[in-house]
Order: structure tokens, then sequence, then C-alpha cells
């Protein structure tokens, strides 16, 4: 696969695993949000223009993939975040004492008052590491990183659920656990 290629594929993959499995004739697993990646294969061979797809094409983009947004093992895929149409099970863990979200200046009024909320997707996404949030929060402009009081938040009845790569998940967290930095 091309670069170009494994991009776009990375992208019908997300988009499969994330966020309208059905309108590609596939069903995830209620529990851990898994199908097998011989059923994605041929959801995808289906599709125009990808119909020579290989399973070694799917390999290549889940072990390129620079955020590692996918998991694949004993012969399931699936994503480890993201999601918007399904809340996979998620393990509970202890998080780190903080925790990063970047965002960007233009919504930051909105948080200010209301906290993080998911917005389009099952969880609100923080990181472990700056460096995760960085690459989030610059997507949509000016970036602003937000710090998260994570035993404050657990006080205030929020559960912390790891996705794995540093990538941690959670209902919502009000605003006073968040301070900027
Ligand atoms: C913001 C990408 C107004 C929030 C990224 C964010 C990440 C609020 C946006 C992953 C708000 C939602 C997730 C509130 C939060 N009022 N805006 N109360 N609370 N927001 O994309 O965290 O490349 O759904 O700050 O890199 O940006 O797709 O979440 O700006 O890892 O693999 O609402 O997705 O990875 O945006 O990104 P998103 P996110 P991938």
């Amino acid at each position: 696969l091309s670069e170009a290629r494994e991009k776009t594929l990375s992208k019908l993959m997300t988009k499969i695993l994330r966020h309208s499995p059905e309108s590609f004739g596939i069903r995830l697993d209620g529990a851990d949000g898994s199908c097998d990646a011989e059923e994605l294969l041929q959801a995808l061979r289906r599709l125009p223009d990808w119909s020579r797809l290989t399973l070694a094409d799917i390999e290549q983009v889940v072990r390129n993939s620079d955020k590692q947004r996918f998991e694949l093992a004993e012969g399931r895929i699936r994503a480890r975040y993201g999601h918007s149409s399904l809340q996979p099970a998620y393990e509970e863990a202890e998080p780190p004492p903080v925790l990063y979200h970047g965002t960007n200046e233009s919504v930051m009024g909105s948080i200010r008052r209301e906290g993080l909320r998911p917005m389009g997707r099952s969880y609100v996404h923080l990181s472990a590491g700056k460096h995760f949030a960085v690459m989030a929060g610059r997507r949509r402009g000016n970036l602003v990183m937000l710090e998260v009081d994570t035993s404050e938040a657990r006080r205030h009845g929020i559960t912390f659920y790891y996705a794995g790569n540093e990538v941690w998940l959670a209902a919502a967290i009000p605003p006073v656990c968040l301070r900027q930095i």
C-alpha cells in the first residue's frame, strides 16, 4: 500500500470501527467493540476501489498508525478509542494524578462553564502524556492545554478507563478539576 492509500484505508477503518459499522454490514461485539478482521476485510473489499485488499494491508495500517488507533489480536480488530456510536466496555483503572486534554481557544468559554463533555463521541479523551493532547488540540485552531486533576475528579464520582497507548477516557470532567497550563 502506498502512503496515500494507507491513509485512506485508515480513515475508512476508523469510520467503520468507531462510527457506522452497520452501514458497512458489520456488527461490532457489544462488549469490546471488536469484529473479526476477516469480516472487516470482506466489508472493505465490497467497496469500489478496495476489491483486492488483503489482510496484510489492514495489518500495515494497524502497525503504522501514528496514534495506535487500532488493536488487532487473535484475529479480532477494534478501534482503541474515538467511538461515537458505541461504548465498548473498557476496564476501569487508576489514572495518574494528572491527565492532559488539548483543545482550542474558541471553546474555552464553554469548557470553563460546563467542563469537558464527550460532544460527538462516547467519552471525553484524555492522555497521560502531553504529546497526544497536543496532536488532538492542534487540529482545530489555537492550542490550549488543560490539566485534569484526577483525584479531584474521582471525588466528584468520575470513573476513568484506560484505552491503551496513553489514552484515558471519562464520561465528563467537571470544571473544578481543570486547570489551563
Ligand atoms: C471540545 C483524535 C465545548 C474538546 C484526537 C474537543 C484525539 C468542548 C471537541 C481523539 C466541551 C471534541 C479525540 C464543552 C469538550 N464545550 N467544547 N463543554 N468539552 N469540548 O474530536 O478530544 O486522529 O470529539 O476539547 O487526536 O479533540 O481521530 O475530541 O476539542 O485523540 O485518532 O470538543 O480523536 O484522534 O472533539 O479528540 P473530539 P478530541 P484520531
